[in-house]
């Protein structure tokens, strides 16, 4: 089976993706190939800092790699957390971020967000961008116990649950990484192996 590095530390991430390209590709992460360098992630949009992981690892290992880089998109808040999203608070900790959110969302009307994801497929020294977007609503409390991050108060429309109350499957078939994994292995299957 062919294989392909997927550029992050993420263990929640590498196994969405993993299912998602389940007959397709073996799929390593940074930890399967050996690579503990924190990448820095110092670009001021998702598409560079999604660029700067796929590149570091086909730069380093002469893998080809894909990144995302996501995040989560609240109009009251001016777009923010953004590409802040895992650090929002300062800290890595997706309990003091997600709480961070709530306290500036508090008394706030609109509840609009989006999570938004941009992949960087780094094939040799060819880069190519896909991006997916799911656009819900932010919730005052959070409620469930699956997923990650702001997971649990995300309701995506059209639905009246929240992305941390639905299976790993569920939020698989709809969330803004799916779209753009969907969109990365179209891509991928339309294309002869190098
Ligand atoms: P890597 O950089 O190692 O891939 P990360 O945790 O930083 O892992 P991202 O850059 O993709 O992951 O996402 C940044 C943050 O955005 C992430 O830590 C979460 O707080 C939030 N986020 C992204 N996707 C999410 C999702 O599907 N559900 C909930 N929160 C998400």
């Amino acid at each position: 089976m062919r294989e392909l590095v997927f550029a992050t530390n993420n263990q929640h991430k590498t196994q969405e993706v993993r299912n998602l390209l389940l007959n397709d590709y073996k799929v390593l992460n940074l930890n399967d190939i050996g690579c503990t360098t924190d990448i820095p992630e110092t670009g001021s949009t998702f598409a560079e800092n999604a660029t700067l992981k796929s590149s570091y690892v086909t730069e380093h290992y002469q893998l080809d790699c894909f990144a995302d880089d996501s995040g989560l998109e609240i109009e009251a808040l001016n777009q923010e957390p953004g590409i802040f999203s895992a650090r929002y608070s300062g800290v890595k900790d997706d309990q003091v971020n997600l709480n961070l959110v709530l306290q500036k969302m508090e008394g706030q009307a609109n509840r609009k967000a989006r999570f938004r994801t941009v992949i960087s497929l780094m094939r040799g020294t060819e880069n190519f961008l896909f991006e997916g977007i799911i656009n819900g609503t932010i919730l005052e409390r959070p409620i469930g116990t699956q997923g990650f991050g702001y997971d649990p108060i995300f309701v995506p429309d059209g639905y009246n649950q929240t992305f941390a109350e639905m299976s790993m499957e569920q939020k698989n078939q709809i969330s803004h990484r799916a779209l753009a994994m969907k969109k990365l292995i179209s891509f991928l299957k339309e294309q002869k192996p190098v």
